[in-house]
């Protein structure tokens, strides 16, 4: 009898596990654009159209290779509007019971599959390089679960930058190489774009129709939306950028929205790239002379270490994840995170940005927009919800570990031995926010002070009881200690007097 197999938006590859487990001659792929999956948070648009070109072009090849595919368009008529609604009605339409299914990216649509009156043979998702098996066993009894630990058995096991038993060069990690200030010329054009085919076209107009008002510039759209787009842009990456990746990857420029890096996070995310082929071409680049092992490892990193990493704690961690909020954080996410409309130029620039290519970098994510929210105590569910919604590369496997865990600290420290916070200084050293800001970055306090200052501070004071006996962040303490009486004062009332604005007038 057929079997059903699913095949979800994000696992476009052809090395997916239930696709390996399926027989052509028989079983029967099921592809839906669904209004569940577009609206269980309001995604921004370029995501979702993203995603619709992507599978329509993958169903396409698929019934090319001879597969027969029954895919549903958002507007069919009898879109059942879920995924298990569709593999209910599929089933009915064949006469199959049992489905086959890749593990889905998100514990809700793992407990919604399970949840279906059909038979369900949910396989792993091999799409990565280690297996969760090889996480829990490298976690297993761990006091601490640092990623720089996971990475080194990661290049171990794949021999990736490895000169025998020893890291090529002879350092696992290049970091300290990697933290130049913005330059002030780029020699990188920016990413590959791609101008829309019909097929794009038509999922532009649909998307326009329905989620037209939803945050975020649907057009112009120059994302590739298939494998040997995606792989073009990465040799892109590759040949153009990798070579000064590791340099500016922390740099932030007014004018410059993608410095040198890589924006391969949709195409991994959604299937189109592999992991290791993405690893092992920044990898012949350093073999061949062209790029520095500076960019390569700090590339690799990214890679092999940070994203094989996220998952693990992911599913590990288990559903309740998303909902930790260790330091009791409970602001409203201020409004200005969906207009962009605050004066503070650094904050205005990174959500500008990100309302229009859906897409902002690490550092911009981590130090600017996830920074001033930790520092301000903005609820952490909130946060979530605006990552997972704003940006192209989002599903909940990836996003929640790096906002929950790393960003806002709210696991309580499992990812991140200590926050991610700064004072204005270090947005200052690494980007040219602060010369065109109405606040003063020097200033640390007075109707000028830049509110990274003062927000750091009152950060601090208030979560000492909890922070101060971490010995990666005493001396931070000795520093405010030494301050005087008065100094500590004014800037506790003034950090406190613009909480109490945030949510009531522009800041
Ligand atoms: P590059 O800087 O060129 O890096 C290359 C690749 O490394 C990326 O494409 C990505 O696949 C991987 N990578 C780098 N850092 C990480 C990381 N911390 N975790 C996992 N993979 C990483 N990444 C997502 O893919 N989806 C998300 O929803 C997401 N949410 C984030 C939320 C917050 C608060 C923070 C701080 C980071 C988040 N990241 C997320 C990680 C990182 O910001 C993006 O992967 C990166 O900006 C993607 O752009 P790029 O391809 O140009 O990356
Ligand atoms: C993100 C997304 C969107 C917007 N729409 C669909 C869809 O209509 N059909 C589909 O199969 N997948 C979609 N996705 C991706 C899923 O939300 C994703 O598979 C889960 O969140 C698990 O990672
Ligand atoms: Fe951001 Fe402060 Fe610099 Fe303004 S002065 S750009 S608020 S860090």
């Amino acid at each position: 009898m057929s079997r059903l197999v699913l095949v979800l938006g994000d696992q476009l590859s052809d090395t997916l596990s239930a696709l390996r487990e399926a027989e052509k001659a028989s079983d029967v792929i099921v592809m839906a654009e669904v209004s569940d999956e577009t609206t269980y948070v309001q995604h921004h648009p370029k995501k979702i159209a993203f995603i619709f070109a992507a599978m329509r072009k993958f169903a396409a090849r698929l019934r090319g290779d001879g597969w027969d595919v029954r895919y549903t368009r958002l507007d069919d008529e009898g879109n059942a509007g879920s995924i298990p609604g569709e593999l209910l009605r599929r089933a009915e339409e064949i006469g199959a019971t049992e489905v086959i299914a890749t593990q889905p990216g998100e514990w809700r649509l793992i407990a919604a599959l399970e949840d279906m009156p059909l038979r369900l043979a949910m396989k792993p998702d091999t799409r990565f390089i280690s297996t969760q098996a090889e996480f829990d066993r490298w976690a297993e009894g761990r006091k601490a679960l640092r990623m720089e630990y996971f990475y080194r058995e990661m290049r171990r096991k794949t021999g990736i930058l490895m000169d025998g038993d020893e890291p090529e060069g002879g350092k696992w990690n290049y970091d300290a190489e990697n933290r130049k200030p913005a330059p002030k010329d780029i020699a990188f054009s920016g990413p590959m774009q791609f101008t829309p085919d019909d097929t794009v076209e038509d999922v532009l107009n649909l998307v326009e129709a329905r989620f037209g008002n939803s945050f975020g510039a649907l057009r112009p759209f120059s994302f590739g939306t298939d494998q040997g787009q995606a792989r073009r842009a990465l040799s892109h990456f590759i040949i153009y950028a990798l070579p000064r990746f590791g340099d500016y990857q922390d740099a932030m420029l007014n004018d410059n929205r993608f410095l040198y890096h890589a924006l391969v996070s949709p195409y991994l995310n959604v299937g189109l790239l592999d992991p290791l082929e993405v690893c092992r071409a920044a990898e012949d680049a350093y073999y061949d002379g062209h790029a520095p092992l500076n960019a390569v490892e700090g590339f690799i990193r990214q890679i092999l270490g940070w994203r094989e990493y996220v998952r693990g704690i992911y599913f590990r961690e288990g559903p309740d994840y998303p909902r930790r909020n260790a330091l009791n954080h409970q602001r409203a996410l201020p409004d200005f995170y969906w207009t962009g409309e605050t004066e503070m130029n650094c904050l205005s620039k990174a959500i500008t940005q990100t309302a229009e290519e859906a897409y902002a970098h690490h550092i911009q994510r981590l130090m600017v927009t996830g920074n001033f929210a930790l520092l301000a105590g903005v609820n952490p569910a909130e946060v979530h919800d605006w990552y997972l919604r704003v940006y192209i590369d989002a599903y909940e496997w990836v996003e929640a570990p790096n906002t929950i865990g790393m960003s806002q600290f709210a696991d309580g420290g499992i990812i991140a031995s200590k926050p991610y916070v700064s004072s204005g200084a270090y947005i200052n050293r690494m980007s040219d926010y602060c010369k065109s800001c109405r606040y003063r970055v020097q200033d640390k306090t007075g109707p000028d002070a830049c509110p990274f200052n003062l927000l750091y501070w009152h950060f601090l004071d208030r979560h000492r009881q909890r922070f101060e006996g971490n010995n990666r962040m005493s001396r931070i303490y000795a520093n405010w200690d030494r301050m005087d009486a008065d100094r500590k004062e004014t800037v506790l009332t003034e950090a406190q007097a613009f909480l109490e604005k945030l949510g009531r007038e522009k800041v």
